[in-house]
């Protein structure tokens, strides 16, 4: 089994709220099509343009504060924007006869501090099973600590990779993997092979290599730490058409983890 994150800027331009990459989806869906049903996936998806204009207008990540009746209104908004998204996604995988099936995130999950405290996997599980393609999204979701928060979609990737144990974790980026700075700066130089001391060390030292400790790919690279106990890890670029592929067969694309 392979667990797929399909970051919220590969599927949908984060400046354009509500605007779908219908053509990347349409291309990621191809791919698969060539695995399936010989392999079998579980993919999860970001919030994109979609999820997070609604979670900042409504400061979902403050919990159930304030003006509790309009947070309410807004946790169901920002729920309601991601099952646009979601079927958004569903359908082109349909058209392509791949058999995707929604799981709401926020059905399945409990969480404490933006984390996991409790999921149940077996709907999951079966649904695989019997040869589905699971289709989760990052979420509103119920907190134990303050009521309402959003759950990450790295975060359920994380969870999902413990409870299942995936034989390969990918998360598909807007940039071709692990940069050693940032991949905006003119040097930046693509790291293809990055091993459990390394990780920790450019999460040590966020500044020289221009990780964001709090944003995406600092989160992303903690939790690729733990996941790559006993999953392959890739982060590729998911724009570019053939790179799925060459994650799926294990070939050198992006920045693999290797422990
Ligand atoms: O883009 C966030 O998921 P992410 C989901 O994976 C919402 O962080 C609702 C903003």
């Amino acid at each position: 089994m392979i667990i797929i994150k399909l970051g919220g800027s590969v599927i949908s331009d984060k400046t354009v709220p509500y605007s779908f990459n219908r053509e990347v989806l349409e291309n990621i869906a191809e791919e698969l099509s060539r695995f399936y049903p010989e392999e079998s996936f579980i993919l999860v998806h970001g919030g994109g343009s979609f999820g997070h204009p609604n979670a900042r207008k409504y400061r979902i990540r403050e919990g159930l504060t304030g003006d509790v009746e309009r947070k309410r209104i807004g946790f169901s908004k920002t729920h309601q924007a991601m099952l646009k998204l979601n079927d958004l996604i569903i359908q082109v995988f349909l058209e392509k006869r791949l058999p995707a099936y929604s799981v709401s995130s926020s059905s399945m999950f409990l969480i404490e501090n933006g984390h996991v405290v409790y999921g149940d996997v077996e709907v999951l599980r079966k649904l695989f099973e019997n040869g589905f393609i699971p289709i989760l999204f990052g979420d509103t979701a119920i907190a134990l600590d303050k009521g309402i928060d959003i759950l990450s979609g790295d975060q359920i990737v994380s969870y999902l990779a413990k409870m299942l144990k995936p034989s390969k974790v990918i998360f598909m980026m807007d940039v071709d993997g692990i940069y050693d700075r940032n991949p905006k700066e003119k040097d930046a130089k693509l790291i293809e092979e990055l091993n459990a001391e390394e990780i920790r060390h450019l999460l040590k030292s966020p500044e020289s290599a221009g990780i964001d400790v709090t944003g995406g790919i600092g989160n992303k690279l903690r939790e690729a730490l733990k996941i790559a106990k006993h999953s392959e890890v890739y982060f590729i670029n998911g724009k570019v058409r053939g790179n799925l592929s060459r994650a799926i067969r294990g070939e050198k694309v992006g920045t693999r983890l290797r422990f």
